[in-house]
């Protein structure tokens, strides 16, 4: 399967994250990439001070147009890290006016961690990015971005009651396949819950560090170059984590390498089990 995938996420020149991560995955699991970037930073904003950043939100409509005029389409829009609410808006419209016949709307609301925003963003943001997710295929948030969805009070604690309220929530919001990260219930374990319109399945896995920084752009990619090869929803969620697993753990080899995940090294990872 040769698809065409339009991802639209921001350029942070350095730090291993968004379109940095997300070209190189989805080129690997062997599909067409185009992109738009949001906003071109300097560095990613978690870590770093006095990063530069160019909003592009105001390129967005005439690029759309053009497209529009020369008849390109996709199979697919993936969007991550966007520049601005404004943003948004000219994402759904991407989504209305580009997509081929049965085309999938994928949406990593990547906008919060650790029951934190990062730093760009607003509650303003937050609504606009709920609009999104209501139309949107599949969501894949960590829990953070979930209770921020959702209005639910964030907890480092909890059971699968409240992850279920969660899941429940960003179905009640719009969303057909809701894929959330980073749940774990056991000590040393994490995991991805996977609930579309007929089941909802659980995937566990190693923890095997707190928070590694872009790793959920990591996940989302080798997410949706999977299922773009014809994995299953769930399958997809597995091959993404055991390669996120990976990752972390050549990074962890490095002790200086604190920005982002050395994806690199293991991209034959994925690769090898898409195909
Ligand atoms: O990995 C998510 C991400 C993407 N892009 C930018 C970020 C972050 C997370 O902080 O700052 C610019």
């Amino acid at each position: 399967m040769y698809k065409r995938i339009l991802t639209v996420q921001d350029i942070s020149c350095f730090g291993q994250c968004s379109l940095t991560v997300a070209l190189p995955i989805l080129s690997a699991c062997g599909h067409e990439t185009v992109i738009l970037p949001s906003a071109v930073l300097s560095t990613h904003t978690m870590g770093f001070t006095d990063f530069t950043v160019r909003d592009l939100t105001d390129d967005i409509p005439a690029i759309a147009a053009h497209w529009k005029k020369e008849g390109i389409s996709f199979d697919a829009v993936y969007t991550g890290y966007l520049g601005s609410a404004k943003q948004i808006e000219y994402v759904k419209n991407i989504m209305d006016t580009l997509l081929r016949d049965g085309a999938l709307r994928i949406v990593d609301p990547a906008m919060a961690d650790m029951g934190k925003l990062y730093p760009a963003f607003d509650m303003g943001y937050v609504n606009e990015m709920k609009k999104l997710c209501a139309v949107a295929d599949i969501v894949l948030p960590n829990i953070t971005e979930a209770c921020f969805l959702t209005g639910t009070p964030y907890r480092e604690a909890y059971d699968q009651v409240y992850i279920e309220d969660l899941v429940a929530k960003l179905k009640g919001l719009g969303a057909k396949t809701v894929v959330l990260t980073g749940v774990g219930y056991r000590p040393g374990c994490t995991g991805v819950v996977v609930s579309g319109s007929e089941s909802t399945d659980y995937y566990e896995h190693r923890k095997i560090a707190q928070g590694c920084h872009g790793t959920g752009d990591v996940y989302a990619s080798a997410f949706t170059g999977a299922l773009f090869q014809g994995h299953s929803a769930f399958d997809s969620a597995r091959i993404a984590a055991d390669y996120v697993v990976r990752c972390i753990q050549v990074t962890q080899q490095d002790k200086d390498h604190t920005y982002g995940v050395e994806f690199e090294r293991v991209l034959g990872d994925p690769i090898k089990e898409v195909f």
